[in-house]
């Protein structure tokens, strides 16, 4: 796939459009806003995708750990630290995701395939618009969020790598601006994770949550959390030992530092660079970038929608 290549617009004129920045567009879609590139793909996936109850569906906003996790919920489910798959594959490549890669290649059909005895699938679609089909079966949903302020500057970083960012930058200014308004693809992130959250309180077997700060704190305990709620935990002597094996073999250090994760070529599976989803994993490096009025913008949208829900996380 060509990096950022151009969709042809939208055909119905009455759908809400935005542009996100240069002559990238987003439109609304069941109340989220959609990257053009994804529009299709997406509807596609609400359309045809049938989960299988043996499925686990990895779901985040952009930006806030999906990586990682796809390497964690590989090793945990398929032990892959013994076998060696993250030293040769990025994440990405071993976990697809359904909207910008099994949805997108298939032309929209279920691509089912079932060589795997667990297929782990990985997606950004907001659960207001993938939530009926994700509960048409017993698959069972791990969700990823991470402080607000980190996940904007990861994206801003992020498009950075894009061509035409430099032709036609996209400012800090404007990305928070846009993060703040919800107009960002997969937005409003408040309302994504909000969704998934309250899922996960009501059906605590069902939906997984997990922030990227929890697992910095304590990998092994997230891990062995996350083992027992997919049904495959650690167990016998060795279980501490294997747990702290996999938290190292998934950690930032041990996966940036592998050949496929350095490289500068782009995978079929993205229209940006491998290298592009390892920059240096922080937890609070917006402070390196974002005016102290920045942060006080989002904290006050922050406080307006997470703390003022119940949600006390993000500031
Ligand atoms: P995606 O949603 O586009 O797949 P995602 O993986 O969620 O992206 O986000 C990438 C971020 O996770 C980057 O954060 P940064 O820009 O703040 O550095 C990336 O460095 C970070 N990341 C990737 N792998 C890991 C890891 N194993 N541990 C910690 N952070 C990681």
């Amino acid at each position: 796939m060509e990096a950022f290549a151009h969709q042809n617009p939208h055909p119905d004129s009455a759908i809400q459009k935005q542009k996100w920045f240069s002559d990238e567009f987003l439109y609304k879609f069941k109340g989220s806003w959609i990257w053009s590139t994804y529009l299709e793909s997406t509807k596609k996936v609400v359309e045809n995708f049938k989960p299988l109850p043996t499925d686990v569906i990895l779901a985040s906003f952009p930006k806030t750990g999906t990586t990682w996790l796809k390497a964690l919920l590989h090793s945990i489910i398929f032990r892959s630290s013994e076998e060696n798959s993250l030293i040769f594959n990025h994440p990405h490549e071993l976990i697809p995701s359904l909207e910008t890669k099994l949805f997108l290649e298939s032309n929209g059909k279920d691509p089912a395939f079932t060589d795997q005895k667990v297929r782990i699938l990985g997606t950004h679609i907001p659960y207001q618009i993938i939530g009926d089909v994700l509960n048409s079966s017993d698959c069972k949903i791990v969700y990823v969020t991470r402080n607000p302020k980190d996940t904007l500057v990861s994206l801003w970083h992020f498009i950075q790598k894009a061509k035409k960012f430099h032709e036609d930058p996209w400012t800090l200014e404007a990305a928070v601006d846009q993060f703040c308004n919800g107009v960002l693809p997969f937005g409003p992130y408040y309302d994504h994770v909000l969704a998934y959250r309250e899922e996960s309180l009501k059906r605590p077997w069902k939906v997984f949550f997990v922030t990227f700060e929890e697992l910095k704190d304590d990998g092994n305990k997230q891990v062995k959390r996350l083992a027992g709620f997919l049904g495959c935990p650690f167990e016998g002597e060795n279980a501490e030992e294997k747990i702290e094996e996999i938290v190292k073999s998934c950690g930032f250090e041990t996966l940036s530092n592998h050949e496929v994760n350095k490289s500068s070529e782009t995978p079929e599976c993205f229209p940006l660079p491998y290298n592009s989803f390892f920059r240096n994993g922080k937890v609070g490096d917006h402070e390196n970038y974002l005016k102290p009025e920045m942060i006080h913008q989002i904290d006050a949208i922050t406080r307006q929608k997470f703390h003022a829900s119940g949600f006390v996380y993000g500031i």
